[in-house]
């Protein structure tokens, strides 16, 4: 037994509420050591003369990825207090594992301890997300509503976009097209900063209390909202909190009055010019117009809360995704999601952190991140075809197990947004493999994002983000109306198999990095899902083991969900295609 290769600890993703009633435990050891788990565990205060009366009850090994398993049980414990340790078996010698390392006894203070499991700890993430499909926008390049207020389009819709480039989309345009979102199967839609700004992108905001009069006013957001949830569909805002743009009026003020400012203290300003101007001060990045909030300030933090309140009270917003969250501090998070929920008690916070995110996804700040690992990994293996099939598989699983299954069903993932080169473009144009990556991206666990016009094939790259925004395509003729009803078709099977919505299982089947090969499943009630793919360029069989068949296997692919028979379980694969099959 490779005792280094063992660990838990009883907190974050190892130990955590899953729901009021039920902890979820995780402990992770050498791929093949071990051969069985239990869980022994009791009641801190049901003591017996020689320590806690205890029960012993085996954990499942659910996964694994290139290094480690990974062993889980859902248990409830009866009185919310918890105390356990580990039984490892690998076939030759047990050993008992507990908080202060292995050990021969069961003595009581060397047991891991869930104190309480207190009901208002637990993970609350908006029940609506774990379900939703989304769809982001870049609202200058979506569809422009009412050409008659712009004032600042330079260049023809549909030109390759500059960084100063306006083509004129708005927040009109969006709702003359809720229709279509709908007909795709949308039920969310995340716009990227829509309030007053001088630039295209508008991360550099002058008023966050304004809607840019290019994209509309205050009634054109509130009857985008209205319209959209109508139709079933849910709207969230950018929250560009890390730094304010240029020309935000309290930054003007101490251009203006240099440290006399009332606002001097908003920003972290380390010295001021011989006639008051700041001379140094923090960004973002090296980016000299966006100057850093200081988010400890009392009165920043005051502002920027009433900001985030304002635009839910006035509009019914129901999330904000939050712009460089990780660089903002921990406690402006905690009072931002006390003060946005109580107000909407399902508002869906999503923040943006391209890396581990453990430390906002505790339950007290964000519901989920943009996931960007899953991007790369995805775009690594399909598009580039750059890493295998069992590697992507390992990488995907060693994710999963980073978080909480609360914040594995509702992680925001995606193929591509506004600061990556189209999913096309990295695909080399190629449609098969764009297909595979929207494949995988709508039967993830999770909520998937669709960056506006991928569905209908748009590309773009370059040496700056600005490629990456192109005016959507509206022309049926120039739209890849295969490819539209192929992303329709998978929404729609994802929408109509909740083994795809309804938890975190992801369990690999097959994962073979020669033939290209990757068969997982989904579910873990009576219905999951497999999916077989073939990333490889020759035809390789796959036989899906025999407990995958219980009553009925379906096709959910073909049109009419034909009913396969039980030889169905074993078939040839061509290049690039794949199944998708509901086996109950
Ligand atoms: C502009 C040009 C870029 C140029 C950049 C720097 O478009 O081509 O490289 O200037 O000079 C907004 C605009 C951008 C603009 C930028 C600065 O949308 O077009 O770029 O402002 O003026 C990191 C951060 C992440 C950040 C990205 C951009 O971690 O938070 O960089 N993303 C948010 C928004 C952006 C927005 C800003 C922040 C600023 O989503 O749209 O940019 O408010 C790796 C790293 C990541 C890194 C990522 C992307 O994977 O791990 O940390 O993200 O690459 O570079």
């Amino acid at each position: 037994m490779l005792k280094e290769a063992v660990y838990h600890r009883p907190k974050n993703n190892f130990a955590y509420a899953y729901d009021t009633k039920t902890l979820h435990l995780r402990l992770r050891s050498k791929k093949n050591d071990l051969t069985e788990v239990n869980l022994i565990h009791g009641d801190p205060y049901s003591w017996a003369e020689d320590g806690v009366v205890s029960d012993t009850v085996p954990m499942s090994k659910l996964t694994s990825d290139e290094l480690f398993d990974y062993w889980f049980i859902a248990i409830s414990p009866q009185n919310n207090r918890f105390v356990y340790m580990f039984e490892l078996h690998d076939g030759e010698e047990v050993a008992i594992y507990g908080e202060k390392g292995f050990t021969s006894s069961l003595d009581g203070n060397r047991f891991f301890r869930f104190p309480y499991l207190n009901a208002i700890d637990v993970f609350d993430a908006p029940a609506w997300a774990k379900s939703t499909v989304w769809y982001q926008i870049f609202p200058e390049r979506f569809a422009n509503g009412n050409p008659d207020r712009k004032t600042n389009v330079n260049g023809q819709w549909g030109d390759v976009p500059k960084s100063d480039s306006f083509f004129g989309g708005d927040l009109e345009g969006i709702t003359q097209n809720l229709d279509y979102l709908v007909e795709l199967g949308i039920t969310g839609i995340y716009l990227n900063p829509i309030f007053e700004s001088p630039t295209n992108h508008k991360y550099d905001t002058t008023d966050y209390l304004r809607i840019d009069p290019q994209f509309g006013d205050e009634e054109t957001l509130r009857t985008l909202v209205k319209e959209s949830h109508a139709r079933g569909i849910r709207v969230m805002l950018d929250a560009v909190f890390n730094h304010s743009g240029y020309g935000f009026a309290p930054f003007q003020d101490v251009l203006k009055h240099g440290a006399k400012s009332r606002y001097a203290d908003w920003f972290h300003i380390s010295s001021f010019g011989e006639n008051g101007e700041p001379h140094t001060y923090e960004t973002f990045a090296f980016v000299p117009d966006m100057p850093k909030f200081k988010t400890s300030n009392p009165e920043v933090k005051e502002y920027l809360l009433k900001v985030a309140k304002y635009w839910i009270e006035k509009c019914d917003i129901d999330g904000w995704r939050l712009d460089i969250a990780n660089e903002i501090d921990h406690k402006f998070w905690r009072q931002f999601r006390n003060e946005v929920r109580g107000l909407k008690d399902d508002l869906y916070i999503i923040a943006e952190v391209w890396n581990d995110a453990m430390p906002w996804l505790q339950g007290d700040q964000f519901d989920s991140v943009m996931n960007y690992p899953f991007t790369e990994a995805v775009i690594d293996f399909v598009a580039k075809r750059k890493i295998g099939a069992e590697k992507f598989a390992n990488e995907l699983v060693s994710h999963l197990q980073l978080y909480p299954d609360n914040v594995n069903e509702v992680m925001f993932n995606l193929l591509g947004s506004h600061d990556t080169a189209r999913v096309l473009t990295e695909s080399q144009d190629d449609k098969s493999r764009l297909k595979l990556a929207f494949l995988l991206l709508l039967t993830y666990p999770g909520s998937p994002s669709i960056y506006y016009g991928d569905e209908v094939g748009l590309t773009g790259d370059g040496d700056d983000f600005a490629y990456y925004r192109r005016c959507m395509e509206w022309d049926p003729e120039k739209q890849d109306q295969d490819l539209l009803s192929f992303v329709k078709r998978l929404i729609r099977i994802r929408k109509t198999n909740s083994a795809l919505t309804d938890n975190a299982r992801f369990s690999i089947i097959e994962a073979n990095n020669d033939s290209g090969l990757l068969v997982f499943s989904r579910g873990e009630g009576q219905q999951k899902i497999v999916v077989a793919l073939n990333n490889g360029t020759a035809s390789v069989n796959v036989a899906l083991p025999g407990d995958l068949a219980k009553q009925r296997i379906v096709d959910l692919w073909s049109e009419q969900q034909k009913v396969l028979e039980k030889e169905a379980l074993s078939f040839a694969l061509e290049p690039m295609q794949f199944v998708i099959y509901s086996v109950e």
